[in-house]
């Protein structure tokens, strides 16, 4: 296996910085809409096949170093009995969102490795396909991020809802965020056991926090689902929207790598963190849309200020936009590719 993305997660030396994007396989490609136009992303997440040959997708188009699996953080929400769907437009909905004592206990943690199973089955099948060649990101949602679309009933803007729950209920936000980490370690241990080779846990929304509520409502859980992972050589990666600031207290988690978004500087982010802590990401995904010549010298900016410090992994600071010329995210990643410390 090429270990440069892995090395990386480790702290260890590389000859260039290793690259992957959040939402490498997706709708800024148009080879994503050829099999999105056969069947509807569920289905697209829950038929192994498919699965596989939507992560093999940036793969084969970009020959990013490492692969992630096609999947979405809101299937453990489903698992629990949240009726998911996605709507062209709208985003994810649930039928029935979670507003009472009642809705939380109503919600399953038992039979969670079954109800998932077709993740560990889609694991199975993309390592037969990677064959040893790249490894393989297994991920699920952070109990925060997650819990904020089962109380809004989709996506929100300003999390008011999700807000007012933890505010004026805390015992119940708290009960809620339990049930939703013991279901995300179950789920977790089932990706390792399947094969993944290192894991993501993205709490997109933890961005929306005050400190003390972060502290409170999402770093707690997110440091007992690493400390609850059976592994030894798999890498787990913290990523957060609001990672400039809290990414000190991420730390504490114990994550091996913190995703950082793009209001800091990295080197500096990276000298606050302790040592054996490796960064990703940073570059802003806006730069994506702008003149190959801009993109260009803002990945070099990137990694000339980057030299000389081992564990950095290159990505955006949150997803790939819809809308970004594939051309741009390929010729980025070639940029990356050519470059050499
Ligand atoms: O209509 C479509 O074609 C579906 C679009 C889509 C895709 C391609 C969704 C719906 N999810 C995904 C895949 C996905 N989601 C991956 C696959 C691996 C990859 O290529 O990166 C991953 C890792 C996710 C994770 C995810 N889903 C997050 C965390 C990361 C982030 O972007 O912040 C979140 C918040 C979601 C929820 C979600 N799922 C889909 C959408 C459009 C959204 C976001 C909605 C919102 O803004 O609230």
């Amino acid at each position: 296996m090429k270990n440069l993305f892995l090395n990386a997660a480790w702290s260890k030396p590389t000859e260039r910085p290793p690259v992957w994007m959040m939402r490498q396989a997706g709708r800024f490609m148009k080879e994503y809409w050829e099999i999105k136009n056969k069947y509807s992303f569920l289905e697209m997440c829950k038929t192994p096949e498919i699965a596989a040959d939507v992560t093999m997708l940036p793969i084969d188009l970009l020959d990013v170093d490492a692969a992630i699996l096609f999947s979405d953080i809101l299937v453990t929400a489903e698992a629990m009995g949240g009726q998911l769907s996605f709507e062209a437009g709208v985003g994810p909905t649930f039928a029935n969102p979670v507003r009472s004592e009642a809705d939380i206990n109503a919600l399953l943690v038992d039979g969670t490795e079954d109800r998932l199973k077709y993740v560990a089955d889609a694991i199975k099948v993309i390592q037969q396909r990677l064959n040893g060649s790249k490894p393989l990101i297994g991920f699920a949602g952070a109990p925060f991020t997650v819990m904020s679309y089962l109380i809004e009933g989709g996506s929100s803007k300003d999390f008011k809802k999700t807000k007012l729950f933890i505010h004026n209920q805390p015992e119940l936000a708290h009960k809620l965020l339990q049930k939703i980490a013991d279901v995300t370690i179950i789920y977790l241990n089932m990706q390792i056991a399947a094969g993944v080779n290192a894991l993501q846990l993205f709490d997109s929304w933890a961005t929306a926090l005050a400190w003390d509520d972060y502290k409170e409502f999402s770093h707690q859980y997110n440091q007992k689902i690493i400390a609850s992972l059976n592994r030894t050589n798999i890498p787990i990666i913290s990523f957060c929207k609001g990672s400039s600031v809290f990414a000190p207290l991420m730390a504490e988690a114990k994550p091996d790598v913190i995703s950082i978004d793009w209001n800091v500087d990295l080197l500096d982010m990276k000298n606050r963190l302790p040592k054996n802590i490796a960064v990703q990401g940073n570059l802003d995904p806006f730069v994506l849309y702008a003149d190959k010549k801009v993109i260009k010298e803002r990945i070099h900016k990137l990694f000339d200020r980057m030299k000389g410090t081992d564990g950095f992994i290159f990505n955006l600071g949150h997803g790939i936009m819809p809308d970004i010329p594939f051309d741009n995210v390929k010729y980025a990643i070639e940029v990356v590719k050519e470059y050499r410390y």
